[in-house]
């Protein structure tokens, strides 16, 4: 057990007794909330299955995970989660899971949401998270629609989409969210299909695996207001679900082909490619995360003030102020 485990632990006034003592695997049953209450056939089931299937695998600490969400069918998703989590104002999880993320390092925060979610309303929060680093899984279930609100424009509605808010077809150029995540700073940059279970739990785990603001955008099919909309990568449908050709570095003609994930400019070109485009990881850096950076200034401060407690050095910051 780390040390920041046996920290948060004994605050919460656990004894590590208990902490250590062997436990059971962790097992869908004892993940599994509430039914979830999403209409028959929305993609958001399958996402929710590979998300236990993924908490299974890994056998995380079952007190360690968190998921949160903001508004929407997608954010509904914490109901569903036996663990710790809160379903959060519209747009606003980034900074809840932002200042968890940096309280408690040891926690496993998961967010998820809808585009709505993330890229109108939340759009701003998600470029600073990105920015920051903070370290994070945010799960992004693509709809091109406001499923909730039953049929609105969405920001990653495309032109011609009839809705609610547009009936004679939307006017406006959709976000691109691979390259509004590149451009934001976001440090591991994913995308996938909610048809396709393998590739959904792979990009999750690879996303847990990253320190720092980790982003899958997953289409995940609203059966009731956009139906069909991802057929194009859906081979069960007649489309092709055309993956992302990592580079392996094995020094073979073929490599000099394959997508190296770190390369920002290659990561764009991928994005630009025309709907449905193409799945896998498009871009990941070490940039260190506002975590880790947090952390030292916090060590640095208290060893200058004489290995000062929390109280006092938020004391010591007061009486500057007088
Ligand atoms: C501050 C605020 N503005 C607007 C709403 C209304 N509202 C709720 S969910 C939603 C959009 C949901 O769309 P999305 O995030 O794509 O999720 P989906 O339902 O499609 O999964 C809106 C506009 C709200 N609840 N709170
Ligand atoms: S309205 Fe659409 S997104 Fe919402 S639960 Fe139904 S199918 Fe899913
Ligand atoms: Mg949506």
């Amino acid at each position: 057990m780390s040390e920041e485990t046996n920290g948060s632990s004994v605050a919460a006034g656990i004894s590590p007794a208990v902490l250590d003592a062997p436990r059971e695997k962790l097992n869908k049953k004892a993940i599994t909330a509430d039914h979830p209450t999403w209409c028959p056939g929305c993609g958001d089931f399958a996402v929710l299955a590979s998300f236990y299937k993924v908490l299974e695998k890994r056998n995380l600490d079952h007190e360690k995970i968190v998921t949160l969400a903001g508004i929407g069918c997608s954010s509904r998703f914490p109901y569903f989660v036996n663990g710790h989590g809160a379903h959060f104002i519209h747009g606003r999880a980034v900074p809840l899971a932002s200042g968890i993320s940096l309280a408690r390092p040891d926690l496993h925060v998961f967010l998820f949401g809808g585009d709505g979610d993330g890229f109108s309303i939340g759009g701003n929060h998600l470029d600073h998270g990105a920015r920051k680093n903070i370290n994070m899984v945010y799960f992004i279930m693509d709809n091109f629609v406001y499923g909730l609100t039953k049929k609105q424009t969405s920001p990653t509605s495309p032109i011609g989409f009839k809705s609610k808010t547009d009936p004679t077809g939307a006017i406006d150029q959709p976000v691109n969210p691979m390259k509004k995540l590149i451009a934001g700073g976001a440090t591991f940059i994913a995308r996938t299909h909610a048809t396709q279970v393998k590739h959904m739990m792979d990009m999750i785990e690879r996303a847990m695996d990253h320190q720092g603001f980790s982003v899958i955008e997953c289409l995940s099919e609203c059966v009731e207001f956009f139906p069909d909309v991802f057929d194009p990568a859906d081979p069960r449908k007649g489309g092709s679900f055309e993956l992302i050709q990592e580079k392996k570095w094995d020094n073979t003609p073929e490599d000099e082909l394959r997508h190296d994930v770190t390369d920002e400019l290659a990561a764009y070109k991928l994005a630009q490619l025309p709907f449905p485009g193409v799945f896998g990881v498009f871009y990941q850096n070490d940039r260190p995360t506002k975590n880790a950076l947090e952390k030292k200034w916090i060590e640095n401060t208290r060893d200058k003030l004489g290995n000062a407690t929390d109280v006092e050095v938020l004391q010591k910051t007061f009486d500057r102020m007088k």
